[in-house]
């Protein structure tokens, strides 16, 4: 990100497995918002203000919260309405990287289509930042970045090559993005975690219609 002056742009934040694919779960749902933290204890502090606490460590829910960060916890009919505190290993650090651009939405395979229609009809430059783990590069996030790049290829013009990098890998991975990614390091993660179902979830194209927008620190739809 030191790359990039992200003050003059629209940034969409992925981590495909699994906060950004929770983060438009649970907004599918009717959650009202979601203040994402990058410190477990800034997150558990909301607590006592009635916030839901969520989130995970190394993909294992964190003692103490409410709620881990497999989507299908965030179709639970008692979450409409209510406010998460959400922190994750890598997602919600990329969004507090993210804070101080122009624009910060967030995106999933979940809400594909919807974010591409709202890049397309937004005014700024885009900058997709692929949470990846711990710093180094993961394929799911990059495919994201590739779909986006492919649905919008005619309007674009990329400052690099990552985008169309990322373009090609996900024309070659596109039609069994599960197959794709069956050997990939978050996969083979979550497997020994014994996660299976969350990540088929998580790379199914349009689901929702909703896109996330942070402002002053909060998420809302
Ligand atoms: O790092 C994150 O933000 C998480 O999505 C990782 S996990 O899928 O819950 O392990």
């Amino acid at each position: 990100m030191h790359l990039y002056h992200v003050q003059d742009k629209t940034v969409v934040v992925v981590d495909i497995l699994r906060a950004t694919s929770c983060m438009t779960t649970a907004f599918a749902h009717g959650i009202e918002s979601i203040t994402p933290f990058a410190k477990l204890e800034d997150c558990l502090g909301k607590k006592p203000l009635g916030f839901f606490t969520a989130g995970e460590r190394d993909g294992k829910k964190v003692e103490g919260f409410d709620l881990g960060n497999s989507p299908f916890e965030y179709m639970d009919p008692k979450l409409k309405g209510k406010k998460i505190a959400f922190t994750t290993t890598n997602g919600t650090q990329a969004i507090e990287k993210s804070r101080t651009a122009k624009e910060v939405i967030i995106g999933s395979f979940l809400n594909l289509s919807s974010v591409v229609r709202y890049l397309l009809f937004g005014k700024n430059n885009i900058l997709i930042v692929c949470a990846g783990w711990k710093g180094k590069v993961n394929l799911e996030d990059t495919l994201f970045a590739g779909a986006v790049v492919d649905k919008l290829k005619d309007f674009i013009e990329p400052d690099c090559d990552a985008p169309l990098a990322a373009q090609h890998l996900y024309n070659l991975a596109k039609d069994d993005m599960v197959k794709f990614l069956s050997t990939s390091s978050h996969v083979k993660r979550l497997a020994k975690l014994n996660i299976h179902k969350d990540i088929a979830f998580c790379l199914t194209p349009d689901q929702y219609q909703v896109v996330p927008v942070l402002k002053n620190g909060l998420l809302t739809a």
